[in-house]
């Protein structure tokens, strides 16, 4: 007890100083703009009680080894670009899965495979840039949002979808393997933020806000004029992953998210200034949430009313459009929450304190002209900086607080009421997380079977919650056990840049495969190849099969050998290697790695890789499997031979 009083008070005291610091920036921003901090800066400084952890019985959250999580947590990286997969309420790290970066481990971004995937959807002038710098695709990504594909108001297990804010792309992972099968650029917009999918009746739509505002089109002709500049909504078809509509819109996009009806798609649009500084940016006391009318933005494309710009039907749906209804919410508003009830949308204030609820059932008065904010049934204010609010299936809600460094929960039909003029208090509680909180999600909480179990909350900083490991400090992921009326933080989770955001789902809605399926059309190009040449992938070929300075070698591997112990080609060759991993067993991964070539690989059991090089490098180069599979994997090895290059 002694001891727990000690790191109480030195937290207590950090937190503080963290707390007077970032204060000071909202001071800043409050200066510039708005005054809907006024009345809560003075709290930052004296706000810094802390709750020790929790002492009642609440969850189990620990696991004993071998035993198996209830929930699969799927994490976005931020700027690492990659997926990663959680098992909650463990915390652990199951995996890691490469999606708009490249991977050391699983060659991503070097098979032939990957690439494919990293440059079918690229634009025309994106593979223009990229090849006069020698690049294919790019090698970085900023992965905010990710979320699962959804039946009928919860996740159905096929897809996930998510955002890359840095080079304005949005990706699918299969769910069956857990692999990235797609990824498209964006038209006539720039910078995707905020993504999801469509709830109702299926997905169908996936809905991806342009954040950053430029002219259409972007060619040049219009630089320094930002009257001129537009941000775009775009609905992208998840099947097909094709964009299906966009629709023009004023201010930045930030985040979006569905109702349950399959009717309107709602995002956060700050800046309606169209501001090009900070002090322009928050200047007005109000922005908007969008509202999209999806049967009409339908209708619209249906009947020609549309500009086509790079092959996308382009609807106007500034302010004014029939296509869209501006709601007016305090200042720079961020998150976008659909509740589990069905009804409610919450948008999270930012730079104001508030939360602002909108009630779906009243979106058609607005469409048929009633005043936008008759929408809005309830504006509890809960503290310093809101950006994400999560639900727990009972009536509960629960905000991140950025400034605060603390969760607020709230109940919705209180805040209801006390909107309607009762004298109560919606605030139920307030935890305090370590430090500076973005997203929060709370298990099964975006979809309609919200269970009220788990909450994580995703913090920016951890400052000192774990060994110092230099300047670049690991961020802090905690675990809230919400199944009790007092949240308790049960767990920290460090971890590297930048858990973004998560979803947490329930086990029983995904099952992924432990062998892949011979026939995955992963490798479908590899096969075509593989017949046009007259050879099976499964048999491979005894020798290379060359075609002018083209050289195809196939082979097999099954722990612990390669079907080839040597193959020789000659200096200057174009050599495409396949590897086809004949082994049928549950966790028996081979790799390939051909030393001083930069190539390395991961093939699955019954999967196919490939990868192209040209052989520049006389000599003997060994070729040996990287991925631990068998007693004998240090003998699974091979030889290329390169014959110098004559005269
Ligand atoms: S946004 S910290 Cu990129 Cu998800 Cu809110
Ligand atoms: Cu095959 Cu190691």
């Amino acid at each position: 007890m002694k001891d727990e009083d000690k790191t109480v008070q030195k937290d207590d005291k950090l937190a503080v100083s963290r707390r007077t610091m970032l204060g000071g920036t909202a001071v800043t921003a409050l200066a510039a703009g708005g005054g809907a901090l006024a009345g809560g800066t003075a709290a930052l400084v004296g706000g810094g009680a802390v709750t020790p952890a929790r002492a009642q019985a609440g969850q189990k959250s620990h696991l004993e080894p071998g035993e198996l999580d209830e929930y699969y947590g799927f994490w976005s990286s931020g700027q690492s670009g990659e997926l990663r997969i959680l098992g909650i309420p463990s915390m652990r790290e199951l995996m890691r899965v490469p999606v708009f970066n490249r991977c050391s481990a699983t060659g991503w971004g070097s098979t032939n495979e990957s690439l494919k995937v990293l440059t079918e959807g690229l634009l025309p002038e994106s593979k223009e840039y990229l090849a006069a710098h020698g690049m294919q695709t790019y090698h970085n990504g900023d992965l905010h949002h990710p979320h699962m594909s959804f039946t009928d108001g919860t996740y159905d297990g096929r897809y996930l979808f998510m955002n890359d804010k840095a080079n304005t792309r949005v990706a699918r992972v299969r769910c069956d393997v857990m692999k990235c099968d797609k990824i498209i650029e964006i038209p006539n917009t720039s910078d995707i933020h905020g993504l999801r999918p469509q709830k109702f009746p299926r997905t169908g739509y996936v809905f991806a806000n342009g954040e950053h505002e430029i002219p259409l089109p972007n060619d040049g002709m219009i630089l320094d004029d930002p009257s001129q500049y537009i941000t775009i909504f775009s609905a992208i078809d998840g099947d097909t992953m094709k964009v299906a509509w966009q629709v023009i819109v004023d201010g930045n996009l930030d985040n979006c998210d569905a109702d349950y009806q399959g009717k309107y798609a709602v995002s956060t649009c700050y800046n309606s200034e169209m501001g090009m500084n900070l002090a322009d940016m928050t200047a007005s006391e109000t922005d908007w949430a969008v509202i999209f009318n999806i049967a009409r933005i339908e209708d619209g494309v249906a009947n020609g009313d549309y500009k086509e710009y790079q092959g996308v039907p382009v609807l106007d749906g500034r302010k004014g459009s029939r296509y869209t209804a501006y709601v007016p919410i305090p200042n720079s508003p961020h998150g976008c929450n659909t509740a589990p009830d069905g009804k409610h949308i919450v948008i999270n204030g930012k730079l104001s304190p508030t939360v602002t609820v909108l009630d779906v059932t009243k979106i058609d008065a607005v469409f048929e002209g009633a005043d936008p904010r008759s929408c809005v049934v309830a504006e509890p204010e809960l503290g310093l900086g809101p950006l994400h609010t999560a639900f727990d299936g009972k009536g509960n809600c629960y905000t991140t607080l950025f400034l605060d460094s603390q969760m607020a929960k709230w109940n919705m039909d209180l805040a209801i009421r006390q909107y309607a003029g009762e004298d109560v208090d919606p605030i139920l509680a307030k935890t305090d997380v370590h430090y500076q909180p973005g997203h929060n999600h709370s298990s099964m909480g975006e979809t309609n079977e919200a269970d009220g179990k788990w909450l994580v909350s995703l913090n920016k900083f951890s400052k000192d919650r774990f060994l110092n490991v230099g300047p670049l400090k690991p961020e802090n992921e905690q675990l809230i056990d919400i199944s009790t009326d007092e949240p308790a933080v049960v767990h920290d989770g460090p971890t590297f840049a930048e858990p973004h955001d998560c979803i947490i789902v329930h086990r029983s809605k995904v099952s992924p495969a432990s062998v892949w399926e011979r026939n995955d059309p992963m490798w479908e190009e590899a096969r075509a190849q593989a017949e046009a040449d007259g050879v099976t992938l499964e048999d491979g070929a005894p020798e290379p099969i060359r075609d002018g300075n083209k050289v195809r070698v196939y082979m097999w591997s099954a722990a612990p050998t390669f079907s080839l112990e040597s193959f020789t080609v000659k200096q200057g060759d174009e050599v495409t290697i396949y590897v086809t991993n004949l082994d049928d067993v549950d966790d028996l991964t081979h790799g390939l790695t051909l030393a001083n070539h930069g190539i390395a690989f991961e093939v699955g059991p019954q999967a196919t890789a490939s990868v192209t090089f040209i052989a520049e490098r006389p000599g003997v180069h060994w070729y040996y499997c990287q991925w631990f599979c068998h007693a004998l994997h240090m003998e699974m090895r091979g030889r290329m031979f390169v014959e110098p290059r004559v005269g």
